[in-house]
């Protein structure tokens, strides 16, 4: 009989734990984009992992926090839907910070879940071992039926071999569902959209990253390589000489660094020209959001 694994693991937790980082380094490519800024992840991204032992399809999602914004309550949405379909939970948190009531909170509703949950603890490269002992305790308390407490370093990769097999063992048995092959379900026009956002996530300070969405509107695939147009779409009209900044130098360095990622992302000679378009309100309009694949549903 095969003792082939194959499931779902869902990466769930606050905002800025570290969940697209993981993925990043276990598929090894980035396909999901990360910044230093909380909400970053903005729906569902599949990260499939297969090896001789079995197939791991992580399912990142956006970090479940409290907002009255449309957007990012179709954000959390998303995010508890993931933990409903998955087979495994793997709950992250950034240990380098205090346990704070939100994330105390998040492991308390998930213990209420039954499912094999596995806990990672987070960004261990910034604590020290004597801390992280009693903190392990506490945490231990809110779900004394969890699988297993695995302390990781995403950036690092620290301990995320071990994490892996104890994420493989909680699957169950069953045949690959994707091929091999394939390690993500975004397309190259998806990924193009996000590699731009993440520019203006990082370049940008205040509300702007967060009222701020990517539109592919021109994807052309030839031999010599790709032609992309995208727009950014701002909330504001005050939003938009800061983002062109002076003398379209912003809109130049955000244009190269995305293009420089997808380039290496996609093994090809990638031409991409930006634009931004004003539309007040966009992030809480529900058929702007759905357009944009921001639906509660998506
Ligand atoms: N020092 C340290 N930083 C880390 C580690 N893992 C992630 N980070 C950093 O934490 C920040 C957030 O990482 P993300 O992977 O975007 O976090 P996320 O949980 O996906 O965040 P959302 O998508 O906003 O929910 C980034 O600046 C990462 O570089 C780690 O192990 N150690
Ligand atoms: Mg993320």
């Amino acid at each position: 009989m095969s003792t082939f694994k194959c499931g779902t693991v869902a990466l769930l937790g606050r905002p800025n734990a570290g969940k697209s980082t993981l993925m990043n380094y276990i598929i090894g490519s980035k396909i999901a984009i990360v910044t230093p800024k909380p909400q970053t992840t903005r729906h569902r991204i599949l990260g499939i992992h297969t090896d001789d032992d079995g197939q791991i399809v992580f399912v990142d999602t956006p970090g479940i926090h409290q907002s009255s914004k449309q957007m990012n309550r179709n954000m959390v949405r998303v995010a508890f839907a993931a933990a409903q379909e998955a087979d495994v939970l793997a709950i992250m948190q950034d240990v380098s910070k205090p346990l704070d009531s939100g994330t105390k909170a998040l492991i308390e509703r998930f213990a209420t879940m039954d499912k094999p949950r596995i806990h990672v603890l987070n960004k261990i490269d910034c604590i020290k071992r004597d801390d992280l002992l009693p903190r392990l305790a506490t945490l231990q308390a809110l779900d004394a039926g969890a699988l297993a407490w695995v302390p990781i370093s995403a950036r690092k990769g620290i301990q995320v071999d071990g994490l892996v097999k104890v994420m493989r063992d909680a699957l169950p048995q069953g045949e690959p569902i994707y091929d091999p092959e394939w390690f993500t379900d975004q397309n190259q026009r998806q990924l193009a959209a996000e590699y731009v956002r993440e520019q203006v996530f990082l370049s940008m300070n205040q509300e702007i990253p967060f009222q701020t969405a990517v539109d592919i509107e021109l994807f052309d695939a030839h031999d010599e390589g790709i032609d992309i147009e995208a727009v950014i779409l701002v909330g504001s009209e005050r939003h938009k000489p800061m983002l062109i900044g002076k003398g379209g130098e912003g809109m130049k360095r955000m244009g190269m660094r995305a293009r420089e990622g997808l380039e290496i992302l996609l093994g090809c000679h990638v031409h991409l020209k930006l634009w931004v378009k004003v539309q007040p309100g966009w992030f809480e309009d529900a058929q702007q959001l759905h357009e944009l694949g921001l639906g509660s549903g998506e």
